[in-house]
């Protein structure tokens, strides 16, 4: 079986009847969302709150009862995907440019479980380029500032060349270090430019790593 089909579906069985979901962006959590649709089938009843308008738009497709991060004092559990994990849980994420509301749904959630091929499994994060979330305005003088402290940043493109905007209308810079020997220095230094609204550097542990390991799901706590 598919690993990702594999590590998303097992994570969806975490989910129980009345909860508040919050539901996370990839190609992995994909997987999560098509259960969570059969669940709804069979009559489960429970909230999702997206962490983007592409998992909004699947969710709907599957009739997964939406509501806004606003409208919820907290979320029971969230079922993300990430682009790296290493040993301590920490993560990077943004690969797929929802970083800063995933972020911000992770930060309201009692639970949260990361679902992963194991391929994202690393000992040092930093080989995937990190994501920055920079606001549209002033992004050049941004991007320069990144530059200047070594940070490598490219500026994230669409498939047809054009600037990928996020779905909060900024942009990203992706930070091509190959190796962070300290995540927790580097998210301190990112969060002190002006123009950074958020990094993919996630270091508040998930609480469940799941992944599909060559037909069987490897379970981390
Ligand atoms: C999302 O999961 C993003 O932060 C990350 O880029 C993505 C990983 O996607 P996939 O499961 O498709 O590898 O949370």
């Amino acid at each position: 079986m598919n690993e990702k089909k594999q590590a998303g579906e097992y994570a969806a069985g975490f989910i129980k009847d009345g909860m508040t979901i919050g539901l996370g962006t990839g190609s992995t959590v994909y997987y999560a969302l098509a259960k969570i649709g059969e669940f709804i089938e069979q009559g489960m009843t429970l909230k999702g709150v997206a962490t983007s308008t592409a998992t909004a738009r699947i969710a709907n497709s599957m009739h997964i009862p939406l509501i806004d991060l606003n409208d919820t004092e907290k979320i029971d559990l969230t079922i993300d995907g990430a682009d790296e994990i290493d040993p301590k849980f920490n993560g990077i994420k943004g690969g797929g440019g929802a970083l800063l509301r995933e972020k911000l749904v992770a930060n309201a959630s009692d639970k949260i479980i990361w679902v992963a091929g194991h391929t994202k499994l690393v000992q040092k994060l930093g080989k995937f380029p990190l994501p920055v979330e920079v606001l549209s305005f002033g992004s050049n003088h941004t991007g320069r500032l990144l530059e200047k402290e070594h940070l490598h940043p490219i500026l994230r493109k669409t498939k047809t060349g054009e600037t990928f905007y996020t779905d909060s209308g900024n942009v990203i810079y992706d930070l091509h270090l190959d190796e962070i020997a300290e995540p927790g220095k580097l998210a301190e230094r990112l969060k002190q430019f002006t123009g950074v609204v958020e990094h993919g550097l996630f270091l508040a542990h998930p609480n469940v790593v799941i992944t599909g390991t060559g037909g069987s799901v490897v379970i981390r706590e």
